[in-house]
Protein backbone atom coordinates (compact mmCIF):
# COMPACT_ATOMS: atom_id res chain seq x y z
CA UNK A 1 0.00 0.00 0.00
CA UNK A 2 2.69 2.19 1.06
CA UNK A 3 4.57 1.96 -2.21
CA UNK A 4 1.56 2.46 -4.13
CA UNK A 5 0.99 5.55 -2.46
CA UNK A 6 4.58 6.40 -2.96
CA UNK A 7 4.74 5.30 -7.07
CA UNK A 8 0.99 7.93 -7.17
CA UNK A 9 2.83 10.54 -5.71
CA UNK A 10 5.55 10.26 -7.74
CA UNK A 11 3.19 9.92 -11.04
CA UNK A 12 1.42 12.92 -9.54
CA UNK A 13 4.81 14.72 -9.30
CA UNK A 14 6.11 13.68 -12.32
CA UNK A 15 3.19 15.01 -14.29
CA UNK A 16 2.78 18.43 -12.11
CA UNK A 17 6.30 18.82 -13.28
CA UNK A 18 5.73 18.55 -16.93
CA UNK A 19 3.12 20.23 -16.68
CA UNK A 20 5.14 23.09 -15.12
CA UNK A 21 7.77 23.14 -17.78
CA UNK A 22 5.13 22.97 -20.71
CA UNK A 23 4.98 26.63 -21.73
CA UNK A 24 6.06 27.28 -25.21
CA UNK A 25 5.27 30.97 -26.07
CA UNK A 26 3.38 31.51 -29.22
CA UNK A 27 4.63 32.96 -32.27
CA UNK A 28 2.97 36.27 -31.56
CA UNK A 29 3.87 36.37 -28.05
CA UNK A 30 7.76 35.65 -29.04
CA UNK A 31 7.06 38.87 -31.64
CA UNK A 32 5.29 41.31 -28.40
CA UNK A 33 8.46 40.10 -26.54
CA UNK A 34 10.77 41.78 -29.04
CA UNK A 35 8.71 45.00 -29.69
CA UNK A 36 8.27 45.56 -25.77
CA UNK A 37 12.30 44.87 -25.53
CA UNK A 38 12.91 47.64 -28.76
CA UNK A 39 10.38 50.13 -27.06
CA UNK A 40 13.37 50.83 -23.89
CA UNK A 41 11.04 53.26 -22.53
CA UNK A 42 7.62 53.23 -20.94
CA UNK A 43 5.92 55.42 -18.23
CA UNK A 44 4.35 53.79 -15.02
CA UNK A 45 0.79 55.57 -13.83
CA UNK A 46 -0.35 54.73 -10.11
CA UNK A 47 -3.45 56.06 -9.50
CA UNK A 48 -6.27 55.52 -7.87
CA UNK A 49 -8.77 56.71 -4.83
CA UNK A 50 -5.47 56.32 -2.43
CA UNK A 51 -4.35 59.62 -4.64
CA UNK A 52 -6.81 61.30 -2.47
CA UNK A 53 -5.47 60.83 0.64
CA UNK A 54 -1.72 61.69 -0.80
CA UNK A 55 -0.02 59.79 1.32
CA UNK A 56 1.09 57.25 -1.24
CA UNK A 57 -0.56 53.60 -2.42
CA UNK A 58 0.57 52.16 0.38
CA UNK A 59 -1.64 54.74 3.30
CA UNK A 60 -4.25 52.05 4.19
CA UNK A 61 -1.35 49.44 5.39
CA UNK A 62 0.87 51.66 6.64
CA UNK A 63 -1.25 53.55 8.98
CA UNK A 64 -3.62 50.71 9.66
CA UNK A 65 -6.50 51.85 8.94
CA UNK A 66 -10.08 50.16 8.48
CA UNK A 67 -10.90 49.30 5.11
CA UNK A 68 -14.72 50.19 5.26
CA UNK A 69 -13.68 53.79 6.65
CA UNK A 70 -10.62 54.48 3.88
CA UNK A 71 -13.15 52.80 1.22
CA UNK A 72 -15.38 56.37 2.23
CA UNK A 73 -13.05 58.32 -0.10
CA UNK A 74 -14.70 56.23 -3.67
CA UNK A 75 -17.87 58.75 -2.61
CA UNK A 76 -15.45 61.62 -3.14
CA UNK A 77 -14.03 60.87 -6.18
CA UNK A 78 -14.08 63.42 -8.55
CA UNK A 79 -10.95 63.88 -10.65
CA UNK A 80 -12.23 66.47 -13.20
CA UNK A 81 -9.63 67.22 -14.84
CA UNK A 82 -8.79 63.83 -15.86
CA UNK A 83 -8.17 63.77 -19.76
CA UNK A 84 -7.14 60.52 -21.17
CA UNK A 85 -5.52 62.45 -23.94
CA UNK A 86 -3.73 64.86 -22.38
CA UNK A 87 -1.81 61.99 -20.10
CA UNK A 88 -1.12 60.22 -23.47
CA UNK A 89 -0.12 63.01 -25.41
CA UNK A 90 2.43 64.02 -22.12
CA UNK A 91 3.92 60.77 -22.38
CA UNK A 92 4.08 60.03 -25.41
CA UNK A 93 6.19 63.44 -25.89
CA UNK A 94 8.82 61.80 -23.21
CA UNK A 95 9.65 59.09 -25.96
CA UNK A 96 7.63 56.22 -24.22
CA UNK A 97 6.45 53.84 -25.84
CA UNK A 98 4.29 52.09 -23.73
CA UNK A 99 1.88 52.83 -20.25
CA UNK A 100 1.49 50.86 -17.39
CA UNK A 101 -1.63 51.84 -15.06
CA UNK A 102 -2.36 50.32 -11.96
CA UNK A 103 -5.71 48.73 -12.35
CA UNK A 104 -6.39 47.63 -9.24
CA UNK A 105 -3.89 48.42 -6.33
CA UNK A 106 -3.28 46.20 -2.93
CA UNK A 107 -6.18 48.34 -1.12
CA UNK A 108 -8.54 46.20 -3.70
CA UNK A 109 -10.01 49.33 -5.86
CA UNK A 110 -10.32 48.51 -9.31
CA UNK A 111 -10.24 51.64 -11.83
CA UNK A 112 -12.60 50.21 -14.66
CA UNK A 113 -16.42 48.33 -15.19
CA UNK A 114 -16.08 45.96 -13.51
CA UNK A 115 -18.92 43.94 -12.95
CA UNK A 116 -17.52 41.36 -10.27
CA UNK A 117 -16.94 44.24 -7.28
CA UNK A 118 -19.11 47.25 -7.32
CA UNK A 119 -16.02 48.75 -5.38
CA UNK A 120 -14.88 50.67 -8.37
CA UNK A 121 -14.71 53.56 -10.46
CA UNK A 122 -17.95 53.69 -12.13
CA UNK A 123 -20.38 52.32 -9.75
CA UNK A 124 -18.53 53.56 -6.12
CA UNK A 125 -17.27 56.83 -7.06
CA UNK A 126 -19.44 60.68 -8.20
CA UNK A 127 -17.15 60.57 -11.04
CA UNK A 128 -18.42 57.30 -12.54
CA UNK A 129 -16.10 57.24 -15.75
CA UNK A 130 -14.53 54.12 -16.92
CA UNK A 131 -10.79 55.59 -17.02
CA UNK A 132 -9.29 52.34 -18.24
CA UNK A 133 -11.75 52.98 -21.14
CA UNK A 134 -10.66 56.37 -21.74
CA UNK A 135 -7.25 55.42 -21.50
CA UNK A 136 -7.22 52.44 -24.16
CA UNK A 137 -8.99 54.49 -26.79
CA UNK A 138 -6.58 57.09 -26.35
CA UNK A 139 -3.46 54.63 -26.69
CA UNK A 140 -4.69 53.30 -29.81
CA UNK A 141 -5.25 56.42 -31.15
CA UNK A 142 -1.67 57.78 -30.11
CA UNK A 143 -0.14 54.51 -31.21
CA UNK A 144 1.24 53.97 -27.86
CA UNK A 145 1.25 50.32 -25.97
CA UNK A 146 -0.60 49.47 -22.78
CA UNK A 147 0.42 47.41 -19.95
CA UNK A 148 -1.96 46.34 -16.81
CA UNK A 149 -0.65 46.08 -13.53
CA UNK A 150 -2.78 44.14 -11.57
CA UNK A 151 -2.49 43.14 -7.79
CA UNK A 152 -2.51 40.13 -6.25
CA UNK A 153 -2.68 41.04 -2.68
CA UNK A 154 -5.67 42.45 -1.43
CA UNK A 155 -6.17 44.22 1.69
CA UNK A 156 -9.97 44.96 1.45
CA UNK A 157 -11.51 41.88 0.41
CA UNK A 158 -13.06 39.60 3.02
CA UNK A 159 -12.02 36.68 0.76
CA UNK A 160 -8.42 37.34 0.62
CA UNK A 161 -6.20 35.03 2.62
CA UNK A 162 -3.99 37.16 4.94
CA UNK A 163 -0.53 37.51 3.96
CA UNK A 164 2.09 39.35 5.58
CA UNK A 165 0.96 42.47 4.72
CA UNK A 166 -2.20 44.65 6.17
CA UNK A 167 -2.00 42.85 9.75
CA UNK A 168 -2.87 46.07 11.52
CA UNK A 169 -5.71 46.50 8.87
CA UNK A 170 -9.29 46.22 9.87
CA UNK A 171 -12.93 45.65 9.00
CA UNK A 172 -12.85 42.40 6.91
CA UNK A 173 -13.87 39.39 8.55
CA UNK A 174 -11.82 36.49 9.20
CA UNK A 175 -14.23 34.11 8.62
CA UNK A 176 -14.34 34.95 4.94
CA UNK A 177 -11.58 33.87 3.89
CA UNK A 178 -11.93 31.70 0.75
CA UNK A 179 -8.79 31.77 -1.30
CA UNK A 180 -10.64 29.59 -4.29
CA UNK A 181 -13.15 32.21 -3.97
CA UNK A 182 -10.82 35.22 -4.34
CA UNK A 183 -8.89 33.28 -7.33
CA UNK A 184 -11.65 33.08 -9.53
CA UNK A 185 -12.57 36.71 -8.36
CA UNK A 186 -8.71 37.50 -9.76
CA UNK A 187 -9.63 35.36 -13.02
CA UNK A 188 -13.04 36.81 -13.64
CA UNK A 189 -11.33 40.58 -13.75
CA UNK A 190 -8.33 39.31 -15.47
CA UNK A 191 -10.84 38.16 -18.22
CA UNK A 192 -12.69 41.54 -18.29
CA UNK A 193 -9.80 43.13 -18.87
CA UNK A 194 -8.06 41.36 -21.57
CA UNK A 195 -11.64 41.28 -23.19
CA UNK A 196 -12.84 44.72 -23.15
CA UNK A 197 -10.16 47.03 -23.58
CA UNK A 198 -8.29 45.93 -27.34
CA UNK A 199 -4.96 44.72 -26.75
CA UNK A 200 -3.32 44.43 -23.78
CA UNK A 201 0.62 44.28 -24.12
CA UNK A 202 1.57 43.03 -20.88
CA UNK A 203 0.03 42.15 -17.45
CA UNK A 204 2.29 43.01 -14.71
CA UNK A 205 1.13 41.13 -11.20
CA UNK A 206 2.30 42.44 -8.17
CA UNK A 207 1.80 40.82 -4.03
CA UNK A 208 3.16 37.63 -4.40
CA UNK A 209 5.79 38.27 -2.00
CA UNK A 210 2.57 39.03 0.45
CA UNK A 211 3.29 35.03 0.78
CA UNK A 212 7.12 34.46 0.45
CA UNK A 213 6.70 33.47 4.09
CA UNK A 214 4.09 31.40 4.81
CA UNK A 215 5.02 28.27 6.92
CA UNK A 216 2.48 25.95 4.36
CA UNK A 217 3.95 27.43 1.10
CA UNK A 218 1.33 29.15 -0.85
CA UNK A 219 -0.52 28.12 -3.90
CA UNK A 220 -1.17 31.32 -5.87
CA UNK A 221 -2.34 29.04 -8.50
CA UNK A 222 -0.02 30.79 -11.46
CA UNK A 223 -0.05 28.24 -14.03
CA UNK A 224 -3.42 28.79 -14.37
CA UNK A 225 -3.67 31.98 -14.30
CA UNK A 226 -1.05 32.80 -16.32
CA UNK A 227 -2.50 30.27 -18.67
CA UNK A 228 -5.78 31.88 -19.11
CA UNK A 229 -4.16 35.36 -20.06
CA UNK A 230 -2.17 33.69 -22.42
CA UNK A 231 -5.47 31.92 -23.75
CA UNK A 232 -7.32 35.16 -23.94
CA UNK A 233 -4.61 37.43 -25.59
CA UNK A 234 -1.83 35.33 -26.83
CA UNK A 235 0.70 38.60 -27.51
CA UNK A 236 -0.02 39.49 -24.07
CA UNK A 237 3.42 39.66 -21.75
CA UNK A 238 2.65 38.12 -18.50
CA UNK A 239 5.11 40.24 -15.69
CA UNK A 240 5.04 39.39 -12.37
CA UNK A 241 7.11 41.50 -9.86
CA UNK A 242 7.94 38.90 -7.30
CA UNK A 243 11.31 40.04 -6.85
CA UNK A 244 12.78 36.19 -7.58
CA UNK A 245 13.77 34.60 -10.95
CA UNK A 246 11.06 34.36 -13.46
CA UNK A 247 8.41 31.53 -13.42
CA UNK A 248 7.07 29.05 -15.74
CA UNK A 249 4.56 30.84 -17.81
CA UNK A 250 6.09 34.37 -17.65
CA UNK A 251 7.61 36.71 -20.57
CA UNK A 252 9.52 39.27 -18.78
CA UNK A 253 11.42 39.51 -15.84
CA UNK A 254 10.97 42.74 -13.65
CA UNK A 255 13.22 44.83 -11.13
CA UNK A 256 12.39 47.12 -8.68
CA UNK A 257 14.44 50.47 -7.89
CA UNK A 258 17.40 49.16 -9.25
CA UNK A 259 18.86 48.13 -12.53
CA UNK A 260 19.48 44.18 -12.92
CA UNK A 261 22.54 43.41 -11.43
CA UNK A 262 22.59 46.15 -8.76
CA UNK A 263 20.51 45.82 -5.51
CA UNK A 264 20.95 49.20 -3.33
CA UNK A 265 16.88 48.94 -2.20
CA UNK A 266 17.02 45.14 -1.60
CA UNK A 267 14.53 43.81 -3.77
CA UNK A 268 16.72 43.11 -6.89
CA UNK A 269 18.90 40.14 -5.99
CA UNK A 270 17.40 37.98 -8.06
CA UNK A 271 19.70 36.42 -10.51
CA UNK A 272 19.25 37.99 -14.33
CA UNK A 273 17.01 35.96 -16.62
CA UNK A 274 17.20 35.48 -20.48
CA UNK A 275 13.71 37.09 -20.47
CA UNK A 276 13.31 40.62 -21.77
CA UNK A 277 14.43 42.90 -18.91
CA UNK A 278 12.72 45.96 -17.47
CA UNK A 279 13.25 48.34 -14.04
CA UNK A 280 10.81 49.67 -12.59
CA UNK A 281 11.48 53.08 -11.12
CA UNK A 282 9.63 56.54 -9.40
CA UNK A 283 10.30 60.01 -10.61
CA UNK A 284 10.50 60.84 -7.11
CA UNK A 285 9.85 58.78 -3.76
CA UNK A 286 6.42 56.90 -3.56
CA UNK A 287 4.24 55.48 -6.58
CA UNK A 288 1.26 57.17 -5.72
CA UNK A 289 0.70 60.34 -5.32
CA UNK A 290 2.03 61.95 -1.78
CA UNK A 291 2.07 65.68 -0.94
CA UNK A 292 5.11 65.77 0.70
CA UNK A 293 6.71 63.81 -1.91
CA UNK A 294 8.56 66.93 -3.49
CA UNK A 295 12.06 65.31 -4.24
CA UNK A 296 12.15 64.85 -8.01
CA UNK A 297 14.99 63.10 -9.78
CA UNK A 298 16.46 65.80 -12.20
CA UNK A 299 15.71 65.01 -15.81
CA UNK A 300 19.24 64.61 -16.02
CA UNK A 301 19.24 61.98 -13.64
CA UNK A 302 16.47 60.37 -15.72
CA UNK A 303 17.97 59.97 -18.79
CA UNK A 304 21.42 58.50 -17.13
CA UNK A 305 19.17 55.93 -15.80
CA UNK A 306 17.07 55.19 -18.66
CA UNK A 307 20.59 55.16 -20.59
CA UNK A 308 22.26 53.07 -18.21
CA UNK A 309 19.13 50.26 -18.18
CA UNK A 310 19.69 50.23 -22.05
CA UNK A 311 23.22 49.85 -21.41
CA UNK A 312 22.26 46.77 -19.26
CA UNK A 313 19.65 45.49 -22.08
CA UNK A 314 16.50 46.75 -19.80
CA UNK A 315 13.71 48.66 -20.29
CA UNK A 316 13.01 51.40 -18.02
CA UNK A 317 9.40 51.81 -16.62
CA UNK A 318 9.44 55.18 -14.86
CA UNK A 319 6.37 56.08 -12.88
CA UNK A 320 4.85 59.23 -12.19
CA UNK A 321 1.89 59.62 -9.80
CA UNK A 322 -1.09 61.65 -11.10
CA UNK A 323 -2.77 64.08 -8.50
CA UNK A 324 -6.52 63.09 -6.89
CA UNK A 325 -7.55 66.33 -9.60
CA UNK A 326 -6.76 63.50 -12.27
CA UNK A 327 -3.49 65.44 -13.67
CA UNK A 328 -0.02 64.57 -14.31
CA UNK A 329 2.08 66.72 -11.36
CA UNK A 330 3.28 69.37 -13.59
CA UNK A 331 7.13 68.55 -11.90
CA UNK A 332 6.43 65.42 -13.86
CA UNK A 333 5.34 66.58 -16.99
CA UNK A 334 8.21 69.03 -17.48
CA UNK A 335 10.59 66.13 -17.12
CA UNK A 336 8.86 64.12 -19.46
CA UNK A 337 8.83 66.72 -21.73
CA UNK A 338 13.08 67.18 -21.24
CA UNK A 339 13.15 63.56 -21.21
CA UNK A 340 11.45 63.62 -24.87
CA UNK A 341 13.72 66.57 -26.22
CA UNK A 342 16.71 63.90 -25.34
CA UNK A 343 15.17 60.69 -27.33
CA UNK A 344 14.03 63.19 -30.13
CA UNK A 345 17.99 63.25 -30.83
CA UNK A 346 19.61 60.50 -29.41
CA UNK A 347 17.12 57.65 -29.03
CA UNK A 348 18.57 56.03 -32.28
CA UNK A 349 21.23 54.96 -29.22
CA UNK A 350 18.26 53.96 -27.27
CA UNK A 351 15.31 52.23 -29.07
CA UNK A 352 15.92 48.97 -30.68
CA UNK A 353 19.47 48.65 -29.13
CA UNK A 354 21.21 45.50 -27.11
CA UNK A 355 23.56 45.85 -23.95
CA UNK A 356 26.38 46.98 -25.06
CA UNK A 357 30.07 45.03 -25.30
CA UNK A 358 31.40 47.03 -22.19
CA UNK A 359 29.38 46.53 -18.94
CA UNK A 360 28.48 49.63 -17.56
CA UNK A 361 31.48 51.82 -16.03
CA UNK A 362 32.19 54.77 -13.74
CA UNK A 363 32.12 57.03 -17.09
CA UNK A 364 29.27 55.54 -18.59
CA UNK A 365 28.23 52.51 -20.72
CA UNK A 366 27.80 50.99 -23.74
CA UNK A 367 24.92 49.88 -26.16
CA UNK A 368 24.91 48.03 -29.06
CA UNK A 369 22.55 47.74 -32.42
CA UNK A 370 23.88 46.18 -35.60
CA UNK A 371 27.48 46.87 -36.17
CA UNK A 372 26.81 49.93 -34.16
CA UNK A 373 28.59 50.59 -30.83
CA UNK A 374 27.14 53.60 -28.45
CA UNK A 375 29.44 54.59 -26.10
CA UNK A 376 27.41 56.78 -23.68
CA UNK A 377 30.56 58.74 -22.15
CA UNK A 378 28.51 60.35 -18.10
CA UNK A 379 31.89 61.49 -17.18
CA UNK A 380 35.24 61.52 -17.97
CA UNK A 381 38.32 63.29 -15.91
CA UNK A 382 40.88 61.79 -18.53
CA UNK A 383 41.82 62.82 -22.12
CA UNK A 384 41.20 59.28 -23.57
CA UNK A 385 39.24 56.24 -23.01
CA UNK A 386 40.43 52.62 -23.35
CA UNK A 387 37.68 49.99 -24.31
CA UNK A 388 38.89 46.24 -24.23
CA UNK A 389 37.05 45.67 -27.40
CA UNK A 390 36.58 42.09 -29.00
CA UNK A 391 35.73 43.51 -32.21
CA UNK A 392 37.54 45.69 -34.75
CA UNK A 393 36.52 49.16 -35.18
CA UNK A 394 36.48 50.73 -38.10
CA UNK A 395 35.21 54.68 -37.58
CA UNK A 396 34.69 56.65 -34.33
CA UNK A 397 32.45 59.87 -34.66
CA UNK A 398 30.62 61.71 -32.19
CA UNK A 399 27.13 61.17 -32.58
CA UNK A 400 24.78 63.81 -33.28
CA UNK A 401 27.39 66.00 -34.98
CA UNK A 402 29.62 63.71 -36.96
CA UNK A 403 32.56 64.76 -35.58
CA UNK A 404 35.28 62.59 -35.85
CA UNK A 405 37.13 60.91 -32.92
CA UNK A 406 40.55 59.76 -33.54
CA UNK A 407 41.19 56.26 -31.79
CA UNK A 408 44.32 53.61 -31.69
CA UNK A 409 44.43 49.89 -32.28
CA UNK A 410 45.74 48.76 -29.03
CA UNK A 411 46.14 45.37 -27.71
CA UNK A 412 42.67 43.68 -26.56
CA UNK A 413 40.45 46.99 -27.67
CA UNK A 414 40.73 50.89 -28.59
CA UNK A 415 41.95 53.83 -26.84
CA UNK A 416 39.56 56.53 -28.12
CA UNK A 417 40.82 60.03 -27.84
CA UNK A 418 37.68 61.39 -26.75
CA UNK A 419 39.00 64.32 -24.42
CA UNK A 420 37.89 65.36 -20.88
CA UNK A 421 34.05 65.03 -20.82
CA UNK A 422 32.22 67.08 -17.84
CA UNK A 423 29.14 69.04 -18.18
CA UNK A 424 27.19 66.61 -20.72
CA UNK A 425 24.19 64.82 -19.99
CA UNK A 426 25.73 61.80 -22.32
CA UNK A 427 28.70 62.15 -24.80
CA UNK A 428 27.64 59.78 -27.51
CA UNK A 429 30.59 58.21 -29.55
CA UNK A 430 28.96 55.86 -32.09
CA UNK A 431 31.89 53.11 -33.06
CA UNK A 432 30.95 51.28 -36.68
CA UNK A 433 32.12 47.42 -35.85
CA UNK A 434 33.26 44.19 -37.48
O1 LIG B 1 3.13 49.27 -6.86
C1 LIG B 1 4.34 49.72 -6.31
C2 LIG B 1 4.40 49.45 -4.84
O2 LIG B 1 3.21 49.80 -4.18
C3 LIG B 1 4.66 47.97 -4.80
N1 LIG B 1 5.30 47.67 -6.06
C4 LIG B 1 5.49 48.89 -6.76
C5 LIG B 1 5.57 48.70 -8.24
C6 LIG B 1 5.50 47.64 -3.67
N2 LIG B 1 5.07 47.14 -2.61
N3 LIG B 1 6.03 46.89 -1.78
N4 LIG B 1 7.09 47.28 -2.30
C7 LIG B 1 6.82 47.75 -3.49
C8 LIG B 1 8.29 47.13 -1.60
C9 LIG B 1 8.34 45.68 -1.23
C10 LIG B 1 8.60 45.34 0.00
C11 LIG B 1 8.79 43.98 0.34
FE1 LIG B 1 8.02 43.17 1.88
C12 LIG B 1 9.84 43.57 1.15
C13 LIG B 1 8.08 42.85 -0.09
C14 LIG B 1 8.62 41.75 0.60
C15 LIG B 1 9.70 42.20 1.38
C16 LIG B 1 7.22 44.65 3.01
C17 LIG B 1 7.73 43.70 3.86
C18 LIG B 1 6.26 43.99 2.23
C19 LIG B 1 6.23 42.68 2.61
C20 LIG B 1 7.11 42.50 3.62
Amino acid sequence: MKKLILSIALITLTVASLSAQSYVPTEENLQSRREFAEDRFGVFIHWGIYSMFAQGEWYLQNAGLDCNEYAKAADAFYPHRFDANEWVEAIKASGARYICITTRHHDSFSMWDTAISDYNIVDATPFGRDILAELAEACREHDIALHLYYSHADWSRDDYPRGRTARTVTGRDESLIDWPHYFNFMNQQIEELLTNYGPIRAIWFDGWWDHDEDVTPFDWQLDEQYALVHSLQPSCLVANNHHQVPFEGEDIQIFERDLPGENTHGLSGQAISRLPLETCQTMNGMWGYKVVDQNYKSTETLIRYLVSAAGKGANLLLNVGPQPNGELPAAAVERLAQMGEWMNQYGDTIYGTEAGDIAQQEWGCTTRKGDRLYIHIFNLAQEALYLPLDCRVLSANVYGTGERVEFQRVSGGVLLETGVVEGEVDYIIELRTR
